[in-house]
């Protein structure tokens, strides 16, 4: 029997209970390695370079990172039991969906896990005493030193502030609301199969919003399909999964406002955040369904997720092209996703995503200027930087 993949992950990280989920799905086998300090230090930054899980190494002795792109990557080695539908539309709306979720939702996980006292202090402790477990200084300060980080970066430095808080929790209560009328008459977002579509909302309804105090009293109260989804996901197998997608070149009609969300929030703050990618900046100020956000980083991942889009929708079938960008007008997508043309991130410039780059020898994360959102070197290409 082959070496199982080994995923390093943490047991509440939003990314790693994505990945987690569709292994699962697709019943492929691996290990989870629980990233502690230690762990990260000794093994993961020294074979990838990077401080963020999940990391795969794969059988052959690849390091693999980004959710996104690992999906693609195993998707290839592992065809059975795919999560990208066969029809065009489909495979591009759920790509679209996948990654809206991903990253639309990362800021309502982090604000509620760290702005509430309760949740905060809860999953301040249960880090120090998980992750944290290896190093030398007491769990009750580690947590708070936690707590005071994520706060610092994820939350106030990340525009959550008293004009824009109201804005932030109604995404993630607009999300539920939207959730809950899909999964009205089908037990996955796109049928009766789950699609990437349902592993991007995994991410942020899993680990944060189904388990963290607040917010899953709100999904319990609010949107209680959406709280069976969850599980439904984390216990579905790829070979006892019979049903199927919607018909080719449908989407669900419930689908609607999610899109409107896309196009109205999303690819405006995605488009935002390239187009200040592009000018050198570190930080950056915009404004989506009229609420001004100040002083946000400036994320090159995300410049790529714009890229990639982009590089979707070409990629196309010439005879999908029409009813794609018909659908992404229909719904005010198609001028944000494309507003200034392709604007290059450079991410993968010197390889092909998820395989990581090997580090430097020598390098460390600090000397090389790794910020908690960007990989090192980042913003060294411009001048510019402020
Ligand atoms: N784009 C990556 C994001 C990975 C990521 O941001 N992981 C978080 C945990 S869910 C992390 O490790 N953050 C490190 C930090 O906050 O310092 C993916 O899709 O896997």
């Amino acid at each position: 029997m082959q070496a199982p993949y080994v995923v390093y992950r943490l047991d509440v990280s939003y990314f790693s209970g994505k990945l987690e989920a569709y292994l699962q799905y697709k019943e492929i086998a691996f290990r989870r390695v629980e990233a502690t300090r230690r762990v990260m230090q000794c093994v993961v930054v020294p074979h990838t370079g990077i401080g963020k899980v999940p990391v795969v190494h794969t059988p052959d002795d690849l390091w693999l990172q980004d959710s996104t792109p690992i999906i693609d990557f195993l998707e290839a080695r592992h065809p059975n039991g795919s999560v990208v539908p066969g029809d065009p539309t489909q495979a591009f709306f759920s790509r679209l969906l996948e990654d809206y979720a991903d990253e639309w939702l990362w800021r309502p996980a982090l604000h509620y896990r760290w702005s509430y006292r309760e949740d905060a202090r809860r999953l301040g402790r249960r880090i120090a005493e998980t992750a944290l477990a290896d190093v030398p200084v007491p769990s009750a300060l580690a947590a708070r030193f936690v707590a005071r980080r994520q706060r610092a970066l994820y939350v106030r430095g990340d525009g959550v502030a008293p004009e824009t808080r109201e804005h932030v929790e109604g995404i993630y209560t607009g999300t539920l609301d939207r959730l809950e009328a899909v999964l009205d008459d089908r037990p996955f977002l796109l049928g009766d199969r789950p699609s990437l579509a349902d592993f991007g909302f995994f991410a942020s309804m899993f680990r944060h919003f189904s388990l963290d105090p607040t917010p899953a009293r709100i999904m319990r109260d609010r949107s209680p399909r959406t709280y069976a989804w969850v599980a439904r996901l984390w216990a579905a197998r790829h070979s006892r999964t019979a049903g199927a997608w919607l018909p080719p070149g449908s989407l669900p009609q419930a689908w609607t406002p999610l899109l409107e969300d896309v196009a109205t929030g999303y690819l405006p703050y995605l488009h935002a955040n390239a187009a200040a990618w592009r000018d050198g900046l570190r930080r950056f100020d915009w404004e989506v369904q009229g609420v001004r956000y100040r002083r946000t980083p400036v994320v090159q991942y995300r410049v790529w997720c714009r890229e990639r889009l982009q590089e979707h929708f070409e990629a196309l079938p010439e005879a999908a092209k029409t009813p794609v960008r018909d659908r992404l007008e229909a719904s005010g997508a198609w001028k944000p996703l494309w507003r200034d043309g392709v604007i290059r991130s450079r991410l993968h410039d010197d390889g092909e995503p998820p395989v990581c780059r090997p580090p430097e020898v020598g390098g460390s994360l600090r000397r090389r200027g790794w910020t908690a959102w960007n990989r090192p070197g980042a913003f060294a290409p411009h001048s510019a930087g402020r």
